[in-house]
């Protein structure tokens, strides 16, 4: 009888077991898109032969995650994986332009003032920049900062930042003061004359005062005179300019007597003037008065007496020579 043959029991392909590195996770070399990486052989069980990984341990390894699979020289190959990831923890450079300072646009309480692009670096590819005011938008009067950001690919930010200055250099413009012929009355030394102050403005938008010599209200004497108004704007830049203040004489109003008529012990009077005048009168040299036409004395005393009405205008220039009329009252 023949012993049955024990059944081949099929033996195993690979009794090889292989466990991968832990999953790595690191930061790049300094100035390097990725890092070398150096990372430990799988521990293994069993017969495993040769044990080959890709990428091989020593590599670089870019920014990102990398799969590494490594494998034993079996048959069927047994395999086991583990990722290397490379983290850009770098941030980029920018160097931004210098400070730049530009006058106003004319007429502009600002400028629209260009600046170069930012220059930006990076160990990796990808970065890109941007700045909180565009080149070639309008600044305006004063000192701006210009921040400058750039961004890498992954995230990592740097900032840099300028100044644009824009000086308000255009002079403010004082508007077009009329020259101002006055007839006032006038003393030893002239008379008063108001004008009205020319107006001034600036392209900064400020408000300003403007400064006239002689003031309003001064003396000027008969003639002309000169008055130089200034205003000067929040930056300095000053204006002047003049005009002619011409004064002449007020000629107050002739006085004419035009009727006298002298009866009994009264007197009545008859005078006229220019349109607008009126009159003062005075008997025997007694004060002048208020008085119209015709004006009339009575009860007078017997004897001499005297006469006199002066015309004056409307801002009180008195006649300087009053008509007189003489006269007597007869018994
Ligand atoms: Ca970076
Ligand atoms: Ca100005």
């Amino acid at each position: 009888m023949l012993a049955s043959a024990p059944p081949e029991r099929a033996a195993a392909a690979t009794d090889c077991g292989l466990t991968a590195s832990a999953n790595i996770t690191t930061s790049n070399n300094p100035n390097q898109a990725g890092a070398v990486v150096a990372y430990s052989a799988p521990t293994t069980s069993g017969t495993c032969g040769t044990i080959t990984c890709s990428p091989a341990s020593g590599s670089f390894f870019p920014i990102g995650t990398t799969l590494v699979t490594c494998s034993a020289s079996t048959t069927p190959v047994v395999k086991a994986s583990f990722t290397i990831r490379i983290v850009d923890t770098q941030p980029p450079t920018i160097t931004v332009p210098p400070n730049k300072t530009v006058s106003n646009d004319a007429g502009q309480a600002s400028a629209a003032v260009t600046f170069a692009a930012p220059m930006v670096s990076d160990n990796a590819p990808g970065v890109t920049s941007a700045c909180n005011h565009l080149s070639g938008s309008l600044f305006p009067l004063g000192t701006t900062t210009v921040t400058c950001t750039a961004r890498d690919a992954s995230g990592n930010t740097a900032t840099a930042s300028f100044h644009v200055i824009v000086n308000d250099t255009e002079p403010p413009v004082i508007e077009r003061a009329p020259d101002v012929s006055a007839t006032v009355r006038t003393n030893a030394t002239g008379g008063i004359v108001s004008y009205t102050p020319p107006a001034a403005h600036d392209n900064s938008g400020a408000n300003l005062s403007v400064a006239c010599t002689p003031a309003i209200g001064s003396t000027f004497p008969v003639g002309s005179t000169t008055v130089t108004c200034s205003t000067t704007d929040p930056s300095g830049n000053k204006t002047t300019k003049s005009f002619s203040v011409v004064v002449t004489r007020d000629v107050a109003p002739q006085t004419e007597l035009n009727n006298s008529r002298i009866k009994g012990r009264k007197a009545t009077f008859r005078f006229s003037s220019a349109p607008g005048s009126h009159f003062e009168c005075s008997i025997d040299k007694r004060a002048f008065k208020p008085c119209t036409s015709p004006a009339r004395f009575a009860k007078l005393k017997l004897g001499k007496h005297v006469f006199l009405v002066r015309a004056l205008d409307a801002a009180d220039n008195a006649d300087e020579s009053p008509a007189i009329k003489r006269f007597r009252i007869r018994r």
